[in-house]
């Protein structure tokens, strides 16, 4: 007769014996944060290979294709982020730290980081604009320009408290989809800028309501999407740190209520309220829309 067909490995006592035995091998002297939660993923790991029955060539596949996000990440690029973003890792483990932090449910909610922040961004007087001198010769020039808004809004206590001297760190991509530090046609820390709450908590800034773009598809991550049959957009969203001594520090991001990827953000980061509706400003021929938005700490 016919050779039996191999059986998927045990799911019973042996197999479960096999983890435990790899866990067990954790030594007295371990770190005690890692000693506490690798066994849960060594556990949750190996309940995956054998739930999806993995193969020796599909687990190679994974290796190499950590490895090449590896390689490609830069401190201007970090692909293995993007491959966490792409999976709601880094937006799960957002909500994880601000469930355990945050004091007051007034707080406004955090955002995840996302790769392209900068440190170091020009510090700017309230009521200035973050879109730098851009050559009337970029394509998307004279969109940038129709497209601008005026933010401001106040740092808050949860009690209501304004925070004067928080500095209000903002970062947003330009019209064709790219942060400054990955397009050559933009000026240095374009479309950044820091900027410190006066006497009342208030912040005040020029830049653009933002559009949707897709996350880069260039690399590993981009072609786990189209594997997945996956867009790769974001709705326009503009990026916050809000900080001031004695307070926690918020990462955060706002985004464009009317953009017609809201509710689909592939690295799922959009919170309910956190979305905001751009209004048209009037009498401001630097502005086309108006954004009022405050942002609420909690202590450290
Ligand atoms: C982005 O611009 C971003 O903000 C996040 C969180 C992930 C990828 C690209
Ligand atoms: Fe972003």
């Amino acid at each position: 007769g016919l050779p039996k067909k191999p059986q998927p490995p045990p799911q019973d006592a042996s197999a479960a014996a096999f983890t435990d035995a790899v866990i067990a091998a954790t030594g007295p002297n371990a770190n005690p944060r890692l000693a506490a939660i690798m066994p849960s993923l060594v556990r949750h790991l190996h309940a995956f290979a054998r739930e999806v029955n993995l193969t020796v060539a599909e687990w190679s596949a994974a290796v190499d294709f950590l490895n090449e996000c590896g390689k490609m990440s830069t401190d201007r690029r970090n692909e293995t982020q993007l491959l966490c973003d792409i999976l709601g890792l880094e937006s799960l483990v957002d909500s994880i730290t601000s469930t355990l932090l945050s004091t007051s449910t007034s707080e406004t909610p955090s955002a995840i980081l996302g790769p392209f922040y900068r440190h170091s961004a020009p510090l700017l007087p309230n009521g200035s604009s973050i879109i730098q001198n851009l050559s009337p010769s970029i394509p998307w020039h004279d969109q940038a320009l129709a497209d601008s808004a005026h933010v401001s809004g106040r740092v808050l206590s949860s009690s209501g408290k304004p925070i004067p001297g928080a500095v209000v760190d903002v970062w947003h991509a330009a019209p064709n989809g790219m942060y400054e530090q990955q397009d050559a046609d933009q000026p240095e820390m374009n479309f950044r800028g820091r900027f410190e709450t006066d006497q009342e908590g208030r912040y005040a800034l020029y830049a653009l309501r933002p559009v949707a773009y897709p996350i880069p598809e260039d690399g590993p991550a981009g072609r786990l999407l189209g594997l997945l049959d996956r867009h790769p957009y974001r709705p326009g969203h503009i990026h916050f740190i809000v900080s001031a001594p004695g307070w926690r520090a918020l990462t955060t991001q706002l985004y464009d209520a009317r953009d017609e990827y809201i509710g689909r953000d592939a690295v799922f980061a959009v919170k309910e309220e956190l979305v905001v509706r751009f209004e048209p400003r009037e009498g401001d021929e630097k502005a086309r829309w108006e954004l009022v938005y405050d942002f609420v700490l909690g202590r450290v």
